[in-house]
């Protein structure tokens, strides 16, 4: 359904719902678009502003998204009590858009303990001790500690540069615990 968007302004607009989803329903009226997606509308105008008739036109429209996806990834598989482990969250946009506010949430995992001052923010291809060093209270940098939560606060995570491990599109957390 196509709306006009005044008194004989002969510009319209409509619209038809998108969604991301792993089922397609044939004819629902819903288009099902994955990110960076070119949408064109092909159709023609019965008469435009200059008084031409029946005039073929295309119209497109770039749909584009962040995508987040993380990895996690721990430095030992197991250790006697008392050793540290290094936690690392592997964050990357895959998406065609940049993404903004991105939290990244973990918990202290069982009979382990966090070791105060351990979190770090850092490049996709960082090591911990390359990575910049985060305070545990909530202040200007981008790490939290809340109770036993974890908190990573990344304020823009950049559209996806097609190279792995390098650019602003993806980057990397870490935070320590010691075996109980
Ligand atoms: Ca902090
Ligand atoms: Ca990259």
């Amino acid at each position: 359904m196509l709306t006009e968007t005044g008194v004989n302004t002969g510009v319209f607009t409509g619209s038809i719902m998108t969604v991301s989803a792993p089922a397609v329903v044939l004819n629902d009226g819903t288009i099902q678009v994955t990110s960076a997606t070119t949408v064109t509308a092909s159709y023609i105008d019965g008469i435009d502003a200059n008084l031409l008739r029946n005039q073929a036109r295309t119209d497109s429209v770039a749909n584009a998204a962040p995508m987040m996806a993380l990895t996690k990834a721990v430095s030992h598989d197991s250790a006697p009590p008392g050793s540290e482990i290094i936690y690392s969250i592997a964050f990357r946009n895959a998406g065609a858009a940049a993404a903004h506010t991105v939290v990244i949430m973990d918990a202290v995992p069982a009979f382990t303990r966090y070791v105060p001052g351990s979190m770090r923010l850092g490049l996709a291809n960082s090591s911990y001790d390359a990575a910049a060093v985060l305070t545990d209270v909530a202040d200007a940098d981008a790490g939290t500690l809340n109770g036993t939560l974890i908190m990573f606060l990344i304020h823009s995570v950049a559209a996806n540069d097609g190279v792995d491990l390098s650019g602003t599109d993806e980057g990397k957390v870490f935070f320590k615990v010691v075996i109980e």
